[in-house]
């Protein structure tokens, strides 16, 4: 009888034990195994081959006659390879994962009993999905699109999942909407266009007729739609759940990520080009910074309102369209999310990871948010028809605590229970259910009073005042981009009833917003606001406020711009010193093969070519000088537009010597370059110097603004993301 327990939590004790962020990754090895071992070719009944590469066939010297369907071998490399696809995700299809660990340095005992958010002590493993939403697995990443950003904690009491995306609010408020919205972002039903956008007809045609939208539709119009990185997004489990203490009181929370690294987005023209000169540009993003040991991190953070006061605000606090605004319930940050290992494998691991919002551990529960209702239905539906039935047996979905239940068979069940019963109760008392202090599920006794029907209480109705708190928070520079993006979607939209219609709409949020882009898109020009704006704002609603972390150029891309004669001095002391900032230096040349310094005394080959790679890639360039090198640069028309594209695109330039002349002359910029120390010149984020001075191949570069230093000066501004100057004074326009 206590053969089934005790051969069960055998199986999982060693990776229970110990309980560090690499238990999931030891609960792994058992399903692992290396192609570099010495094995030979087998069939998958294991019988060894001798011949892979013909087919058994009827053959003479000089005739081929007819394949032989008796062939196993043949027959099982083609049965194999037409049932390797599984349905991709009906939405968030396209995303990319990587393991981690989450810890609290802040017991949040005060709210729950859940030992993930107590107990200090604990490291749990973590696997994280980013994605976006509406495209195809193959579609690109860098498309205008909400991301998803999906956290399957493996705790000691079960795995819990917050299944939340980069934007805090959501579309719709109820589920049965969901199919609806979409359908209508999802291509066109009738060609299948477009792909991975919210750019055309169907989508504007339900922002119009949902105006509960209205919220979302300017978050995903707004820098967030374009992250530079996952790495530099937040992450919001969106709907409102409840924690509960040990004393039996109830909170509802909000959950949050911030990264370390800063909310950083990429500038919309990138974007589109990214999204086909590098369609993976997140994806390698995140597994090249984990491979460089630079782990990306998230504060995590917990809103929470008493139960008490659940109906103090002038919004409903289960409504996903809304966000909790800080002045009134301040975000608390208790934790840590580090990624820190890339996947072995991307089909088992990446694309069979399954996440559930009712997932839920012990001192966790739900709220009535009508859309966290209907998802908690949706999310194990949805795996019944990607994964089947037993999905969380697969390694990546099962917990590393002991499973045990009297669930059973089904289409590929791999798991062999030892035993007569497989029912509850039975004779034998086997499996019994765990008391609470046990660590059973706490059902929260809650009382519930209402009339069955199909409708919302009062506050829901309310749609448009967050977002005008929204645009009425962000800075310029991002009402810029909203504008701008909006004019873009709406020009996408050749129906004129939808784009017209829109341009009221935007008429609720602000009647400058709306007469600009009615001016850009066409559409009856509107002349009054369609309500009053009430003018509150929210700062930390603006990406600006994430943007001042601690300056790094930690992960940041920086290319090297070098021909033959380049200066050897300072391309080494950048180069060395980018590196021991932990940034990636990438030498770009007119040529992958070997070019030479200035004097033959060095040279390298370049990671890649002008053509081969692009501006775009990149977070910053640097150009070394040398007179033969920037003299060849200065002719070649690709490696100009780098320097044009970079400054468009409103990155950070570095150059010295002969370079700083090449770079001013390609941008313009002479007039208005101010020297900040000696010889170090800066302008918009345009670094420059005569020669490169000895204090910077020191390798500790302080990243500091106004120093005496070249490197310092080109780093501060590297870390300061972007040079919105440029953007604000028009000087973008060449890209
Ligand atoms: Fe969803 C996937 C996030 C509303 C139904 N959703 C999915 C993923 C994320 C989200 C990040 C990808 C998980 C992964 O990486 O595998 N979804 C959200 C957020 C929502 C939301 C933040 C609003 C608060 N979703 C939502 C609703 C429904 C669904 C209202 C249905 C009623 N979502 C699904 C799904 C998916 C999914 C169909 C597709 C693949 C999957 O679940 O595993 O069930």
């Amino acid at each position: 009888m206590a053969g089934i327990m005790t051969d069960t939590i055998q199986k999982v004790q060693h990776a229970v034990m110990g309980s560090s962020g690499a238990d999931k990754i030891v609960d792994l090895e058992k399903d692992t195994k290396n192609v570099g071992d010495k094995v030979q070719l087998t069939t998958d009944y294991g019988v060894k081959q001798s011949n892979p590469d013909d087919w058994l066939s009827v053959v003479s010297k000089d005739q081929q006659g007819p394949a032989l369907l008796e062939d196993p071998f043949g027959r099982e490399r083609i049965h194999r390879f037409d049932h390797e696809r599984i349905p991709e995700r009906v939405v968030h299809a396209r995303g990319t994962g990587a393991f981690g660990k989450f810890k609290v340095y802040e017991s949040a005992e005060d709210v729950t009993f859940a030992p993930v958010l107590t107990d200090t002590s604990r490291e749990t493993p973590v696997f994280v999905r980013f994605s976006t939403v509406l495209g195809s697995r193959g579609s690109a990443d860098t498309v205008r699109d909400v991301r998803g950003f999906a956290v399957k904690f493996y705790t000691k009491e079960g795995n819990w999942d917050i299944v939340g995306n980069d934007i805090p609010v959501f579309f719709i408020q109820d589920a049965i909407k969901f199919p609806d919205v979409i359908h209508a972002g999802k291509p066109e039903p009738h060609n299948e266009v477009p792909q991975a956008q919210t750019a055309h007809n169907n989508f504007w045609d339900f922002q119009f007729n949902h105006t509960e939208s209205t919220h979302m539709f300017m978050w995903a119009m707004s820098d967030r739609g374009i992250p530079r990185s996952y790495r530099m997004m937040q992450g919001f489990g969106v709907n409102t759940f409840t924690l509960v203490n040990a004393k039996g009181e109830r909170h509802f929370v909000k959950f949050i990520f911030t990264p370390e690294l800063g909310v950083h987005s990429l500038v919309w023209d990138e974007a589109l080009k990214l999204a086909g000169q590098d369609p993976d540009f997140h994806r390698k993003d995140l597994g090249e910074a984990i491979e460089n040991g630079v782990f990306p991190k998230w504060k995590f953070g917990i809103q929470t309102i008493r139960e008490a006061d659940e109906h103090k605000f002038d919004f409903d606090i289960l409504d996903a369209t809304k966000i909790w605004p800080e002045d009134l319930v301040p975000t608390r940050y208790i934790g840590e999310l580090e990624l820190n290992r890339n996947v072995d494998e991307f089909f088992p691991q990446t694309e069979q990871v399954a996440f559930c919002t009712s997932h839920v551990v012990p001192g966790i529960g739900f709220s009535n948010d009508p859309l966290l209702q209907g998802r908690n239905f949706s999310y194990h539906d949805t795996q019944l028809s990607r994964l089947g039935v037993n999905w969380q047996e697969l390694p990546i979905n099962r917990p590393i605590c002991p499973v045990m239940n009297f669930n059973r068979d089904g289409a590929m069940r791999h798991t062999i229970t030892k035993g007569t019963v497989n029912y509850w109760p039975n004779r034998f008392e086997q499996c019994p259910p765990a008391s609470v202090k046990e660590s059973g599920y706490l059902e929260y006794a809650e009382k519930i009073a209402g009339i069955k029907a199909r409708s919302k209480s009062e506050k829901f109705r309310e749609h448009y005042s967050q977002a005008q708190l929204f645009w009425n928070s962000m800075s310029q520079v991002e009402r810029n981009h909203i504008t701008n993006a909006l004019a873009f979607e709406l020009d996408h939209c050749e129906d004129p009833v939808v784009y017209g219609r829109m341009v009221q709409r935007l008429t609720d949020i602000d009647l400058g917003l709306a007469q600009m882009v009615a001016d850009m898109v066409g559409g009856e020009m509107p002349t009054h606001a369609g309500r009053p704006n009430h003018g509150r704002k929210a700062p930390a609603l603006s990406q600006t406020e994430f943007m001042g972390m601690k300056p790094t150029i930690a992960s940041r891309r920086v290319a090297i711009l070098i021909a033959d004669g380049y200066d050897p001095v300072a391309f080494s002391a950048a180069y060395g010193a980018v590196s021991a900032g932990l940034g990636v230096p990438l030498v770009i040349g007119p040529k992958r093969s070997k070019i030479t310094s200035a004097g033959g005394t060095s040279s390298i080959q370049p990671h890649h070519h002008f053509e081969g790679f692009r501006s775009t890639m990149v977070d910053a360039i640097f150009i070394p000088g040398g007179e033969q090198s920037v003299r060849a640069l200065a002719k070649n028309g690709r490696a100009l537009h780098w320097i044009r594209e970079a400054f468009g695109h409103l990155k950070a330039i570095g150059a010295t010597g002969e370079a700083a002349d090449l770079v001013h002359k390609v941008i313009g910029l002479p007039e208005i370059t101010v020297s900040i120390s000696g010889d170090v010149h800066e302008s918009y984020g345009v670094v420059t110097i005569g020669t490169i001075k000895p204090e910077n191949f020191s390798e500790a570069v302080t990243i500091a603004k106004g120093s005496a230093g070249f490197l310092e000066n080109f780093f501060y501004a590297i870390a300061q993301h972007r040079n919105w100057d440029r953007e604000l004074d028009g000087l973008n326009t060449q890209v």
